[in-house]
């Protein structure tokens, strides 16, 4: 026994010795003594071959010995945070480590661009869920039951409910909106939406969008061009032509798409606007009578206009990309050629 009690004095002597410059050494210190097979474990398993005569007294001295060793690691902790936060370990004159900044995205780039031109003439931004239910995506954008954009090989369906789609355009988050909000109404809603198309060079079975809203008394075919206008000048710049040619969806009454002049051959004709000069860049219209009725709008007080465009249709007129591919093979050779501040 008494070769216990001494080595017990010697561990006392040991831990009363013990200084700690950093966390670390704090950690190897309770690792040694109070680990699960740490020095205070080994000497309290040694209390089995303690005669019972003996047990109580040595009983005391092992637990006095563990709240000695317990006590030294609480004020170990103190002065090694105290070292620590003093910086006393760690050499500041050392090179930093090279943090590597990624590219965003031209998808990302240009959606933004695109959107804060509208935020500047006052529209909010929108967002929606990409699962949306029929009457959102279809119903009250006054595609009837039997419009083919409805067919399963145009939209994805979800198995478990047939009423359940991936959303097929940025509409169904216009339509959210105006189911909370009273006009007048100003939004953009930029987002991903899905069709059931083969993948190639010139189709993908998602794309993204920016689609544009706006509700209030008087809102004029107009206003409308003159918006649109003031976006293609934005982003494109003030040298670019436009024109409007009348067209038909069936949330929008009258229609027109849109036309840039070529930015590539400045209207001289060119492979990429099949030597017309002009290339198709969004469409757009006033808001069909009967979609403001869906939502309780009074189409006798209320007008609105609105457009829809693909980002990626603008990003390729941009950055010239002609496989629509790459916007989703993430080559880091691709994305890296990218640079934007926003
Ligand atoms: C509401 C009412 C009307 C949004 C519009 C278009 C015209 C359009 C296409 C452009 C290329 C889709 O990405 S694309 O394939 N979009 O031509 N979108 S008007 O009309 C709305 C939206 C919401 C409540």
């Amino acid at each position: 026994m008494d070769e216990l009690l001494q080595q017990i004095n010697g561990y006392k002597q040991e831990v009363e010795s013990v200084s700690a410059k950093s966390a670390d050494e704090v950690e190897q210190f309770r690792i040694k003594f109070l680990g699960t097979k740490g020095i205070v474990k080994t000497v309290m398993g040694e209390m089995k071959n303690v005669p019972n005569e003996k047990k109580k007294e040595f009983g005391q001295i092992l637990n006095e010995f563990k709240l000695f060793v317990e006590a030294k690691y609480e004020s170990l902790k103190e002065s090694g945070d105290a070292a620590e936060e003093a910086g006393d370990h760690y050499d500041w004159s050392l090179p930093g480590s090279p943090i590597a900044v990624g590219t965003r995205h031209p998808l990302s780039i240009v959606r933004n661009r695109i959107v804060s031109i509208f935020q500047r003439l006052g529209f909010a931004l929108a967002e929606g869920p990409e699962i949306e239910d029929d009457w959102h995506n279809f119903g009250s954008m006054n595609l009837p039951e039997d419009h083919p954009a409805r067919d399963m090989q145009d939209t994805f369906y979800i198995n478990t409910n047939p009423d359940w789609l991936l959303r097929t355009h940025t509409s169904s988050v216009q339509a959210r909106v105006m189911e909370k909000q009273k006009p007048p109404i100003r939004i953009i809603c930029p987002g991903r939406v899905y069709r059931n198309e083969t993948i190639s060079a010139r189709a993908h079975c998602f794309f993204h969008q920016v689609e544009g809203l706006y509700i209030d008394e008087n809102v004029s075919f107009a206003d409308l061009k003159q918006t649109l206008y003031f976006f293609v000048q934005e982003m494109f710049g003030k040298d670019v032509k436009v024109r409007f040619r009348p067209s038909y969806f069936p949330f929008t009454e009258p229609s027109a798409e849109m036309d840039i002049s070529c930015l590539i051959c400045e209207g001289n004709g060119c492979s990429v606007c099949k030597h017309t000069g002009w290339v198709e860049i969004l469409g757009s219209g006033m808001v069909h009578p009967k979609v403001l009725e869906n939502f309780g709008i009074d189409s006798n007080k209320y007008t609105g206009f609105a457009f829809g465009m693909g980002i990626e249709r603008i990003c390729q007129l941009k950055y010239r990309v002609n496989d629509l591919r790459l916007y989703s093979q993430n080559d880091i050779r691709f994305l890296k050629q990218f640079t934007s501040a926003i």
